[in-house]
């Protein structure tokens, strides 16, 4: 079974950390309606979503990967870079505590999830100005009994390093190479954003499909044309708050595989 997990819209959600974008006013009710259709978009999928309440005094709590990285072996509950997020972590501890032994990345490391790119044994760690060097040293030690190498990223112009590329088929990665260097990624075939849309790299692969943000046409098209099949969604709203598909869920298999 394949479980998402998400937490509902912070009816503070206009008081989110914004980083590289100027605030905008949200309009919270669309955006819940947004929301909405993700989680429907993963039950399509075949996603079982367990979805927590909203919290109302923690406005970027909509953002549920920056909690945790959830593998097979392990969960790490992350230290997140915003000190205004570290709150977060407890609910996102305790609905995880059923599926996976958890571990605790601490200080001096900061480490948000959407910094955390997996690709087979392999995390790409994105240092940005909420990921650092200790994160990076402290996966290394916790994750090395179970076969996982980690690479420390640089990341800049955008907040995540998963804002900048994820991996859209197995073994295809879609990115911008103005926030990343490929070179991080040899042995990848690359998908480049288009130009005029150097938000588009954020996309949620679950089994055979990309969530995807609608609103990036240049870049779908190229999608479509490497056969990567989409499932669009208006996130406009959450796009505002510098959140975008992968970052409202923790998609994991339960039990895990094999
Ligand atoms: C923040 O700055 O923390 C939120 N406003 C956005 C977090 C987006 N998270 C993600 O892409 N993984």
């Amino acid at each position: 079974m394949r479980i998402a997990i998400t937490r509902g819209v912070s009816p503070a959600i206009a008081d989110c950390q914004l980083t590289h974008l100027e605030r905008r006013p949200i309009d919270y009710e669309r955006a819940r309606v947004q929301h909405s259709a993700y989680e429907a978009a993963l039950a399509a999928l075949g996603c079982q979503v367990q979805a927590l309440p909203a919290e109302p005094a923690m406005p970027d709590s909509v953002f549920v990967e920056d909690l945790a990285i959830v593998l097979d072996e392990v969960a790490i509950l992350t230290r997140p870079g915003a000190v205004s997020r570290r709150a977060e972590t407890a609910s996102v501890a305790t609905a995880l505590t059923p599926f996976r032994p958890l571990v605790s990345i601490d200080a001096p490391a900061t480490l948000d999830g959407g910094d955390v790119l997996r690709t087979g044994r392999m995390l790409s760690v994105g240092l940005t100005t909420r990921t650092n060097q200790a994160a990076v040293d402290q996966l290394t030690t916790v994750l090395a009994p179970y076969g996982y190498r980690v690479q420390g990223v640089p990341v800049r112009g955008c907040l995540h390093l998963k804002s900048a590329v994820t991996e859209v088929a197995p073994g295809t990665l879609l990115g911008n190479g103005q926030w990343i260097d490929w070179r991080a990624f040899a042995g990848f075939d690359v998908i480049e954003v288009d130009a005029a849309e150097p938000y588009a790299a954020n996309g949620l692969r679950i089994g055979e499909r990309v969530i995807y943000p609608a609103g990036f046409p240049a870049t779908a098209g190229r999608l479509a044309q490497h056969g990567v099949a989409l499932l669009a969604l208006d996130v406009s709203e959450l796009q505002k708050a510098e959140g975008a598909v992968t970052c409202c869920s923790l998609v994991f298999e339960s039990p895990p595989r094999p």
